[in-house]
């Protein structure tokens, strides 16, 4: 009898082990402030100049998504959403500086795939205090804040062994990382979902050397380059204009020889807040902007030439190990960024250029090759569609929602608008903290923390949100309508605090447990 039933427990064990092969593979691959206009599959202003044909290789064989947006756009905010498929108000994690480390005892979506059979890496930048959790394996970026250098990355394995990579550009490093978990460290026993995340295209711009013959010619100026934020009063307040606060670092001058180490940091940084300096004497105006734009986007886009080499070598390493066919692939980036667009570097504004994320996904069992979507989509709607595609139930207390019907050509009620709600402020960049909604047709938002200032914008008569029709009479209507809705989506998603409750969250000051900041 006892071997009849070892027998039957076998049976059905190995049962269970099989249906669990079929389930699909994961390869979630983001990279860091990777705008949407610098993705050539969404042929934007950039497109033709800067292409990206290995990224593209994921839309092409499967679905390319035009409406993906962020909750909170800056990075370990927008990271700690993805995780947790909540906003930041509910996750914990709202801000980079001060806002504390995240709450890694929470419930996130890589540890439900790892609670469900699944074997679970994350490899790259993290940068979000606590060590991962829910992975059976991590190697993530420790030094300089947790952001991590392009060059001597410091990496902490599984959460204990401090690893410093010398002989890798980071961005190479993450990739060979990645594939070296795939070939040699996983459990081929269990289907995988593996996150790995470059620091590349971020601040400050220092490509791989093998590709800084890359770009000769200069590129054109986006048509908002000199914008005068004339009717915008937050962004008036910016720190983030190219022209104004880029610092020698970010343009790579080399300092005097003579400087110690400190009067070097200094040399740097200078120009982060609005000091004026100039390469040369004869270098100054619209030229020296200019000058900056150049150095600046040729940098970006060579880190980002980078990372389309990297995307490349795991889709070929896919393929050869016959893991594509049952592999779901994505291509993010934890927000999007100007590139030049309003005069600017950074991100977290809810405008287009840093709200939306490109966001393309390949799955070839299932998803069309090809094909595209439009619809709102959010971070916080990454987890919940994962789960779903792996045949996961979604715990009913993400907020996020799975878009598992779009990527299979199904018809769905969706989402009429998207929330959105930034903190940070004044350091870095001077953003005024906001919060808004956009129907993506129309898009409203509330500059509230030391101002009282509403912006309206027309996104199909105005893509660029240069007029801002706040006040106008003849939007009264869908201002009201508008606003209706946010107090709506605040009530559904828990984010209906007063102003000065918000403001308070703005406040907060703890430190991270980071310390490591000059690498
Ligand atoms: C760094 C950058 C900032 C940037 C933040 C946040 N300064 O602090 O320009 O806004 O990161 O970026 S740097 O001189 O240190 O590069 S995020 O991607 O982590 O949100
Ligand atoms: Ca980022």
């Amino acid at each position: 009898m006892k071997q009849y039933l070892s027998l039957i427990f076998f049976l059905l064990f190995s049962f269970g082990a099989r249906s669990q092969d079929d389930r699909p593979n994961v390869v979630f691959v983001m990279s860091d402030d990777h705008a949407v206009s610098a993705v050539s599959a969404y042929n934007d202003w950039l497109s033709e100049l800067a292409p990206t044909p290995n990224i593209d290789r994921i839309a092409k064989d499967g679905m390319l998504m035009h409406a993906t947006y962020n909750t909170n756009s800056i990075c370990g905010p927008s990271r700690a959403a993805i995780l947790t498929g909540k906003y930041s108000h509910v996750n914990g994690f709202f801000k980079n500086e001060k806002g504390g480390d995240f709450d890694s005892s929470q419930q996130t979506f890589p540890k439900i795939f790892q609670r469900n059979g699944y074997n679970t890496a994350v490899i790259g930048k993290w940068h979000l205090g606590t060590a991962p959790t829910g992975f059976d394996y991590s190697k993530v970026m420790v030094n300089h804040g947790g952001q991590g250098t392009y060059f001597n990355t410091v990496f902490v394995e599984n959460g204990k062994d401090t690893i410093v990579e010398t002989e890798r550009h980071s961005t190479a490093q993450v990739a060979y990382d990645a594939i070296n978990w795939l070939k040699n460290k996983r459990n081929k026993n269990k289907p995988f979902m593996l996150m790995y995340q470059f620091k590349a295209p971020h601040r400050p711009w220092t490509p791989n050397p093998k590709f800084n013959e890359l770009y000769t010619d200069d590129f054109p100026q986006h048509e908002t380059f000199n914008d005068d934020y004339e009717g915008r009063v937050a962004a008036s307040q910016n720190m983030l204009e190219i022209e104004n606060h880029m610092n020698r670092k970010d343009l790579k001058v080399p300092p005097p020889p003579e400087l110690s180490a400190k009067e070097k940091n200094q040399y740097y940084k200078f120009g982060n807040n609005g000091e004026y300096w100039s390469p040369s004497d004869t270098l100054s105006g619209a030229a020296l902007k200019s000058w900056k734009y150049q150095r600046y986007i040729k940098d970006y886009l060579r880190c980002v030439a980078g990372v389309d080499e990297a995307v490349g070598q795991m889709l070929d390493f896919l393929k050869a190990n016959e893991l594509d066919e049952n592999t779901i692939v994505i291509y993010t980036s934890d927000q999007g960024f100007y590139l030049g667009e309003h005069g600017w570097f950074d991100k977290r504004w809810m405008y287009e250029p840093s709200f939306r994320m490109p966001f393309m996904i390949k799955y070839p069992r299932k998803i069309s090759p090809g094909s595209s979507n439009n619809d709102l989509l959010l971070n916080i709607d990454f987890g919940p569609t994962l789960l779903d595609l792996a045949g996961i139930e979604v715990p009913k207390d993400m907020q996020g929602k799975s878009f598992k019907k779009q990527l299979f050509g199904k018809r769905t009620n969706w989402r009429d608008a998207i929330y959105y709600h930034y903190y940070e402020y004044p350091f870095w960049h001077n953003v005024q903290p906001h919060y808004g909604v956009s129907t993506g047709k129309y898009k409203l938002i509330h500059y509230y923390y030391d101002m009282d200032e509403w912006e309206l914008f027309d996104l199909e008569n105005d893509k660029n949100e240069m007029q801002n029709l706040y006040g106008k009479p003849q939007y009264s209507k869908i201002t009201k309508a508008l606003k209706s809705k946010i107090k709506d989506l605040q009530i559904q998603y828990g984010d209906d605090m007063t102003l000065d409750e918000m403001r308070a969250m703005t406040d907060v000051n703890i430190q991270r447990s980071y310390s490591n900041r000059n690498n």
